[in-house]
């Protein structure tokens, strides 16, 4: 049945205001792994609060004196990591080894932020003056709000808390509705590492929890990951607030582009990484291939051999490839784009939507389970299945002739840019994939997963209009403020402008 957990607020466990529990659920198995508190608004008004109290004296500390705080959380992440990893497993069905690597990001990203705090931040800049010193300096913007996805449950919160409480801003966490268990270890974390009352605060919940905070007249940045509907709506929202900020990191409709230079094993071993590790359940997974006439019919016999082969399994086995999706709604979604797809008059190759009973491991039923769905498909023919995310193992190959500039317009044409991959042994058609792919994280003879938290991570079009890693993620959470310092007694203006100031009588 699992425990029963608390919301972290101000300070103290507490339930909340709310009597309303809701409850995590393993996705292998459909067992209940724990019972939570469902945040109300009031809730989130104490949290601000809280968070808006200990923000004076957060900022006041020095950078590197935060960073100590963080350096702790560091050693909490590496010393449960064990422990950690497989509740991520059991929690959002990512196979073991990802449920691992999964907590391995956070503390990369932990270590980036709080290293960083030794370095420079902002930048010394000349004036015209010869006597006055000037400065770009970053300030804090107060009270924090992250919203975070479950399909990397610890990863993707530090990738929003651990350089915004560096840089002096305290925080309301909202973690996804799915992977409450995972939120309530990082919160322990926080907590074992004596983070000062109210800097951090954990509220538990749905997307009503998450509006309140998005809402609040003092939370003005909001940093989010996840869905594109739902990244828009808070834009939109943030956008009728003057100075208010939100960073948002969406989805993608990602697309490889397999040349007719390329090496097939590389790209036969990048298409099915992309396409389906994680189940296909990453905002950077690909369900687009788009290969070349000339080596098509060899890649699509590998990769559609691959498709029927992946071991869709038990996450907990280190020899599972696809673990299950997250829950019966979304099991129910990719059914659905599924069927669509054979309705808009694509040719299917692989269909494993229906896994036959000898692949469910024993014990695990309830597990919402589905492999790789592979179909043909025109890439010149408007279609939503090749247009709309699924967020699954659902992958069109669409084949081209030509040169890269025709592979490079079809990964174009969608209206997200968030990942993409070419495949090439030419580096001048590398080169052009490099400058024209209308992406935020691209690769090069690589999968389009797998990015590391010391680059850019985010994407153009509708991916999104934050970049929520290292260090472009300050830029969302500072204002840039220009700092003038006069070292003479005299007034002298830039530009020539005379600072003399005349009177009546002169
Ligand atoms: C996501 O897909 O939601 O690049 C984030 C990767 C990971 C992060 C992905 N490091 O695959």
């Amino acid at each position: 049945m699992g425990n029963q957990y608390k919301q972290y607020i101000d300070g103290e466990w507490t339930t909340g205001e709310s009597t309303e529990t809701f409850t995590s659920e393993n996705p292998a198995t459909g067992e209940t792994l724990g019972t939570f508190h469902h945040g109300t608004e009031t809730d989130v008004e104490r949290a601000v609060d809280a968070a808006e109290e200990a923000y004076e004296d957060w900022r006041s500390l020095s950078r590197i004196n935060r960073a100590e705080y963080l350096w702790d959380v560091y050693h909490e992440l590496r010393d449960r990591h064990e422990e950690l990893g497989e509740i991520v497993s059991m929690e959002c069905g990512k196979e073991i080894s990802e449920g691992k690597a999964d907590v391995t990001e956070a503390w990369h990203m932990v270590e980036w932020a709080a290293g960083d705090a030794r370095h420079p931040q902002g930048d010394v800049v000349p004036s015209e003056v010869a006597s006055k010193d000037a400065y770009m300096r970053r300030k804090p913007r107060g009270v924090v709000g992250c919203i975070t996805p479950w399909n990397f449950p610890v990863a993707i919160p530090f990738w929003h808390m651990a350089v915004t409480l560096v840089e002096g801003n305290t925080v309301v966490w909202k973690p996804a509705e799915q992977t409450p268990w995972c939120a309530q270890i990082v919160a322990e974390m926080m907590v074992d590492a004596g983070i000062p009352d109210g800097v951090f605060n954990l509220v538990q919940g749905y997307g009503d929890t998450g509006a309140a905070i998005v809402d609040h007249d003092d939370v003005n940045t909001v940093l989010f990951t996840g869905s594109a509907e739902v990244g828009q709506g808070i834009a939109s929202e943030v956008a009728q607030y003057p100075g208010k900020r939100a960073a948002c990191e969406m989805g993608g409709k990602n697309a490889i582009v397999i040349t007719e230079k390329a090496d097939l094993d590389t790209a036969v071993h990048s298409a099915v990484m992309s396409s389906f590790k994680t189940t296909g359940q990453r905002c950077v997974s690909s369900e687009r291939l788009i290969v070349h006439a000339d080596v098509y019919d060899e890649f699509k016999e590998r990769f559609v051999s691959l498709a029927e082969d992946v071991a869709v399994g038990d996450p907990l086995e280190e020899d599972t490839f696809m673990g299950p999706l997250i829950e019966a709604e979304h099991h129910e979604k990719v059914r659905e784009y599924n069927e669509l797809a054979r309705s808009e008059d694509t040719n299917v190759l692989v269909d494993r939507t229906e896994l036959d009973d000898r692949e469910i491991p024993d014990g695990h039923e309830d597990g919402h389970w589905v492999g790789p769905f592979v179909y043909e498909a025109d890439p010149d023919a408007d279609l939503r299945c090749t247009s709309e995310e699924v967020f699954g193992p659902h992958v069109a190959l669409l084949k081209y002739e030509g040169d890269i500039e025709r592979g490079v317009e079809i990964q174009n044409d969608t209206e997200y840019g968030l990942a993409g991959a070419v495949i090439s042994e030419d580096y001048r058609q590398i080169n052009y994939y490099r400058d024209h792919a209308e992406v935020g994280l691209a690769y090069g003879n690589l999968p389009c997963i797998g990015a590391e938290v010391q680059l850019p991570f985010g994407g153009v079009k509708k991916s999104g209009n934050g970049f929520p890693s290292a260090r472009e993620i300050i830029e969302a959470v500072t204002d840039r403020t220009a700092w003038t310092l006069n070292n003479s007694r005299d007034i002298e203006m830039a530009q020539g402008l005379s600072a003399d100031i005349t009177t009546k009588d002169e």
